[in-house]
């Protein structure tokens, strides 16, 4: 366990319990060859499943003690999360303070208890999308599961009922529709990640394409 581990889940307890001072954000947040945009645009593979709330579930397995199955009930019953971060699109487009809603990873991650073997998490969605993270990226005082988006429930064209936001990374690392969440013990290459996408996909170093 790092010492970089330790001070983001700190930060993140500080949030949770409205303690954490706003992030003083610095003039030049706009990574390089992005442009600020003040809409929030839709992307993604042409569909928007429609997933009542009565037949939503998250399944949470792999390399873990306590796997899980989550009714929207038990989803919504687990500690809420606001945030605001800042949302970087590969396709050039940044959006500012986008404040989300929902569950923390860390709060998943303490209920589902990832054992030492797990290095990686993967992520399915309901549109057959998905997407791969290092465990150590989504232990993240930012990281969440978010079903809201400036106080609203979060439309489907966005990802509801329920998304990922990753903010330090490209949004494709990010799954709409989220439906399973996997704990591995390697990494396996998500849908754009497997065409040609850079697997990092890091803003601040332009780590687009790999
Ligand atoms: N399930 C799913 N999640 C997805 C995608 C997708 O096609 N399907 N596209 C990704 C990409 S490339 C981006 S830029 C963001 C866009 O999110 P938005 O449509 O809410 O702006 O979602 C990401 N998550
Ligand atoms: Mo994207």
């Amino acid at each position: 366990m790092n010492a970089d581990y330790v001070a983001r889940k700190e930060r993140w307890a500080r949030k949770m319990a409205g303690q954490e001072k706003p992030t003083v954000r610095s003039a030049d947040r706009l990574p390089p060859g992005q442009r600020q945009v003040h809409n929030f645009p839709v992307l993604d593979l042409g569909t928007h499943p429609e997933v009542p709330l009565d037949k939503w579930e998250l399944k949470i397995h792999g390399h873990v003690e306590n796997p899980v199955t989550l009714s929207w009930q038990q989803f919504l019953a687990l500690p809420q999360f606001t945030d605001t971060s800042d949302f970087h699109c590969v396709t050039t487009w940044s959006q500012f303070d986008m404040e989300f809603s929902g569950v923390a990873f860390f709060t998943l991650a303490d209920l589902v208890k990832p054992k030492a073997s797990a290095t990686h998490v993967f992520f399915k969605s309901h549109d057959g999308y998905s997407t791969n993270n290092p465990l150590d990226v989504c232990l993240d005082d930012d990281v969440l599961i978010a079903h809201t988006w400036n106080g609203q429930p979060l439309s489907s064209e966005h990802g509801g009922p329920a998304r990922v936001i990753v903010p330090k990374r490209y949004a494709w690392k990010g799954a709409k529709w989220v439906r399973e969440i996997t704990f591995l013990d390697r990494d396996i290459l998500g849908f754009w990640e497997v065409r040609g996408y850079s697997n990092t996909a890091d803003p601040w170093t332009e780590d687009r394409f790999s």
